[in-house]
């Protein structure tokens, strides 16, 4: 099944935000943001810039008719700064002109006069000083202090790793247009078009029926249209509500980068102990996550990287602890794996270091930890069908880990200057948004006259392909050919209420309440058909577009059923709604079962470093990962594939690098370097682990979008395997990105 986005996207033809062709007046927005860190603001002067010929008028906090906040979790965030500005890109107006031309010649004209507060970027600094954007959390089993003493070998390290730009091909924006009766129509490039309805709400002091939210698709998102989307959005509707008059904001993609979050970087102390026979018998870390001016996602970004801190392994002790860090820098966000790959990150430096260290190989320890059937998580979960021991025999048994082993190390005894090294990185990722109450879903479906079907779902359409596997989801159900299914566009005012297309929920919780509704449908159908054939409903089957009674098919095709159903008077309308069973959470506790399931898989990852330049490649990442029963391998394989260079990049070279007074160096794409073909590995072999796929996945087939992203950490361990082949006194550290440049000075500066 090809993906139905395919020929539009390859022939243009498929309408991201601007491609929407504009009403006549329509103005255009571009933001004035903070030029200072952290400052007071004693005065802020438009008057110059209202004036420019074309301006047609400068939005500041003064002008917000509701509440000027936009946090989405916590109330911390204004939409425009008032008194006080915290990072370099907040924004504190908004030029509306006749033409963006104009609209960015009146930003020079806008005067700010400040006094400058202190600036701090570290998040170890902020938590000394108090400055956390939440309590910080602790999760915690068995009784690690008693468990230290029982352990053979104790070992401590730090472990870090840096933010990441997202790079969504398509920039943040928002195109917002007065209606009837006070209401504001927004198109958006948002993950949550909910949650942009909410805050338009909350700003402009309207309910939320006067704001419709539409979302075509998106050109990419990654997390970082999750929450971010909604400041453009809220803008563009806070403009046009007021001049009455349709208004267009897209961001510049250097405006982009400075202006909105990325990746949260974090820095951990860790403490591993273990056993004679490598058995984890204890773990502890403290993590300082960088979350930026205000809460944003922080909290939940937090939270995810609590369950997912001991990834794919028993250990019966552990205490891990996350301060939530407030600096001058943009709000940190949702990126693919949403604090999950931070923490595992902690884990597996810990094992490597211990690898190194008792000098045995770190697949050894890991697999002598993996989880296994019955084995609790931190969290008070049961793990049940764990498949990570099964992904890592498979892999073994497929491509030979002590074959590659002895292949690397012959190499490394031939080649003068040139190391290879391997790394084996198991993931064990949970599936569920980790806030239970938003695993929900609705799924509005029309069957037309002439049999044609429209899906309304809360999903959007990113480029992950979650339009593809809900129209497969219906045309299973029904049994009709694909192509009479239309994924319409994702719309509050159709299906309310949504969760974010995230979490790699989406296909999972809208796909859930598409079968409801199209098994609700299929079952009036059914009726209809045994009323014209005189037959009970259990003898009616539909398949391939006919009606089959019992075995054999009639004259009777999809069309006329349809029709038949329509004169009738059945209605061929029905909206589903699904909310995933089971799971809960405990947060005074920290215990619960917050996950519908788990994703596994693992992946051996090798590297050539050539130790004169520090340059090196990533040769093979070969992956054994649990699909469940995948329902469209194409797409699940190029999630895969994308999101193993995501990983790669952000493990090896991209650097997002801020100096002290909170600017942003790598501002540009000639300062921040993103994998490109060239830097893609030789190769990537996934294999699908063969099972039968966990109940609660729809039709079995488990999510897939974020989990390959920390394949990706294995080029990191890889690497440094790589460097200790040449330099076998060197101890490691483990500060990722492990860039070219970083791995020159570490082979040669010691
Ligand atoms: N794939 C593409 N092409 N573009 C994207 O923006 N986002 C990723 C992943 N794969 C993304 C993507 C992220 S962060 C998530 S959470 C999931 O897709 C969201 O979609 P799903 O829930 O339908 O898997
Ligand atoms: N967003 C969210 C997420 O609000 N909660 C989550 O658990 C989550 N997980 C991954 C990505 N986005
Ligand atoms: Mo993905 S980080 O859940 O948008």
């Amino acid at each position: 099944m090809n993906n139905i986005d395919s020929v539009g996207h390859a022939t243009g033809k498929s309408v991201y935000l601007d491609d929407i062709p504009v009403l006549k007046n329509t103005l255009y927005g571009v933001v004035y943001d903070s030029p200072l860190p952290h400052a007071t603001v004693t005065n802020l002067d438009v008057t110059a810039a209202q004036s420019l010929p074309g301006v047609e008028r400068v939005f500041t906090w003064r002008d917000i008719p509701g509440i000027n906040d936009i946090g989405g979790i916590i109330p911390d965030e204004p939409l425009f700064a008032s008194d006080e500005v915290h990072y370099i890109g907040q924004p504190v107006a908004l030029v509306v002109a006749a033409d963006e031309h104009t609209a960015r010649r009146a930003l020079g004209l806008i005067k700010i006069e400040t006094v400058e507060l202190e600036v701090i970027t570290d998040p170890r600094e902020a938590q000394e000083k108090g400055l956390l954007l939440i309590p910080s959390r602790t999760f915690r089993m068995g009784d690690v202090s008693a468990a230290w003493s029982e352990c053979a070998y104790i070992f401590e390290g730090t472990a870090s790793t840096g933010g990441q730009e997202h790079l969504y091909l398509e920039t943040q924006g928002a195109y917002a247009s007065p209606s009837e009766n006070g209401s504001v129509k927004i198109h958006s490039s948002t993950q949550g078009p909910t949650l942009v309805q909410k805050v338009a709400a909350r700003v402009l002091g309207i309910p939320m029926n006067r704001v419709e939210v539409e979302v075509t698709r998106l050109g990419g998102a990654f997390g970082g249209k999750e929450d971010q989307a909604t400041a453009t959005a809220v803008m563009a509707a806070l403009a046009s509500h007021i001049l009455n008059r349709p208004v267009k904001i897209s961001l510049h993609r250097l405006d982009d980068i400075r202006m909105t979050g990325k990746r949260h970087p974090y820095s951990s102390d860790f403490r591993i102990g273990l056993t004679e026979e490598y058995k984890i018998k204890a773990y502890s870390a403290v993590m300082f996550q960088n979350g930026g001016a205000a809460a944003d996602l922080s909290p939940a970004i937090m939270e995810r990287t609590l369950f997912h801190s001991t990834n794919a392994y028993f250990i019966p002790n552990t205490e891990v602890t996350v301060h939530s860090c407030k600096t001058n820098l943009p709000p940190n966000t949702a990126f693919r794996g949403f604090g999950a790959p931070q923490g595992m990150f902690v884990i597996e430096a810990a094992i490597a270091k211990a690898a190194a260290e008792l000098e045995v190989p770190a697949y050894l320890i890991q697999q002598a930890n993996f989880l296994s059937e019955g084995d609790e998580f931190q969290y008070g979960q049961v793990a049940e069908s764990v498949n990570i021991g099964r992904c890592f025999d498979d892999l073994d048994k497929k491509f030979g880990i002590e074959k590659i082993e002895k292949e690397i190390s012959e190499f490394n005894k031939r080649d003068p200057f040139r190391r290879k090294g391997m790394a084996m990185m198991p993931v064990c990722f949970g599936l569920s948004f980790t806030n239970t109450s938003m695993n929900q879903a609705r799924a509005l479906v029309h069957i037309y006259q002439d049999g044609s079907i429209g899906i309304s779902t809360g999903a959007v359409e990113m480029g992950q392909g979650v339009n593809t596997k809900l129209a497969q989801v219906a045309a299973m159900i029904f049994s009709v050919n694909i192509n009479r299914i239309k994924l319409e566009s994702t719309n509050t005012t159709r299906v309310a209420n949504t969760s974010p297309t995230a979490a790699s929920s989406g296909t999972d919780l809208n796909g859930h309440a598409l079968h409801n509704a199209c098994t609700v449908l299929l079952k009036r159908l059914k009726s209809t058909a045994a009323t014209i054939h005189e037959c009970s409903i259990e003898e009616i089957e539909i398949l391939n577009e006919k009606v089959v009674i019992n075995g054999l098919a009639t004259e009777t095709d999809w069309e006329k059923l349809v029709q038949n159903a329509f004169l009738k008077r059945v209605s061929l309308t029905e909206n589903g709604h699904y909310f995933t069973p089971e799971i809960y959470f405990d947060k005074s506790k920290e215990k619960g079962h917050p996950f519908a399931y788990h994703v596994y898989g693992t992946a051996a990852v090798t590297v050539t470093l050539d130790c004169l330049r520090g340059t090196y490649r990533v040769d093979d990442v070969l992956i054994v990962h649990d699909f469940g029963n995948s329902l469209n391998t194409a797409i699940d394989l190029g999630q895969v594939e994308g999101g193993v260079m995501q990983g790669i990049g952000w493990m090896t070279m991209e650097e997002v690098v801020f100096n002290d007074g909170g600017k942003l160096l790598s501002n540009t794409l000639s300062t921040y370097k993103v994998p490109d073909i060239y830097s893609a590995p030789g190769r990537v072999v996934c294999y699908a682990l063969e099972t039968a796929g966990p109940d609660l996945a729809i039709l079995r087939s488990k999510a897939v979008g974020e989990p390959p992203f920390m394949y990706g950490i294995g080029a990191f361990f890889a690497l440094c395997n790589a460097i200790k082949s040449f330099k076998p006194e060197l101890k490691t550290d483990f500060d990722a990105p492990l860039t070219p440049e970083k791995v020159l000075m570490s082979l040669y500066n010691h």
